[in-house]
């Protein structure tokens, strides 16, 4: 099919306002912090669907979109995840993780116990497509599937922080248990785990710092 072009939708801001934008969404993103001690307050209405919304708007792999997201709110449904999670992070903690790994984890303060999957109002488990179907109902393999669902992940993490809302990235391995749980075929690989909701009164989190730019970025 030939390619079919529309005009392109851009503002222009002035060099004033580029600065001033740059500006407040780092100030914004710096303050994102992942959280595992959340309260059990709803979500209000709406948000949730928004920020799915902008992570629908990541760019992908031919423009696929090879992503599913799961929105868990069911008591009964978090239980089970949450079952399901700490028998494998138990397997993890006491014999599969190397020293090595344990020993990088160990300023997290992290363990088995993961009380955050049924604490936090919303759970979204987000999988990754190996085969897409096109807009004529063909299914074909997904091109760039990890990297693309990557992109709509970090879409997503800095849309719910934007609008108020505290997350935790989990990813307890394997997460096999989520096809099973949540219904999705076989064809679709558990991405993240992410863990939506409000900090719980006083939560703490580690001290960690981020790398100064000048660490991470180079100029050629
Ligand atoms: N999945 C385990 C271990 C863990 C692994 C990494 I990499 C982290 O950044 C944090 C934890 C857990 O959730 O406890």
């Amino acid at each position: 099919m030939a390619m079919e072009e529309t005009p392109l939708d851009f503002v222009r801001f002035s060099e004033a306002e580029m600065r001033q934008r740059a500006a407040e969404f780092l100030e914004t993103m710096a303050s994102r912090r992942s959280v595992r001690d959340f309260s059990s307050d709803a979500i209000p209405d709406g948000i949730l669907e928004d920020c799915l919304a902008v992570a629908g708007r990541a760019p992908s792999g031919a423009n696929q979109q090879p992503w599913h997201f799961a929105v868990v709110q069911s008591e009964e449904v978090k239980r089970r995840i949450r079952l399901a999670a700490e028998a494998e992070e138990r397997e993890f903690y006491e014999s599969r993780a190397p020293q090595e790994w344990l020993d990088a984890l160990d300023h997290l303060g992290t363990d088995a116990g993961k009380p955050f999957l049924e604490t936090a109002p919303v759970l979204i488990a987000v999988f990754q497509k190996s085969k897409v179907v096109d807009d004529q109902g063909r299914e074909g393999k997904a091109y760039y599937p990890k990297e693309s669902v990557g992109l709509a992940c970090g879409f997503l993490i800095a849309a719910l922080h934007h609008a108020g809302l505290a997350s935790l990235t989990h990813t307890p391995s394997p997460m096999k248990f989520l096809n099973e749980i949540l219904d999705r075929p076989a064809s679709e690989k558990p991405f993240l785990l992410l863990v939506v909701g409000y900090p719980a009164d006083g939560c703490q989190v580690p001290a960690i710092t981020k790398k100064e730019l000048d660490t991470f970025v180079s100029r050629h």
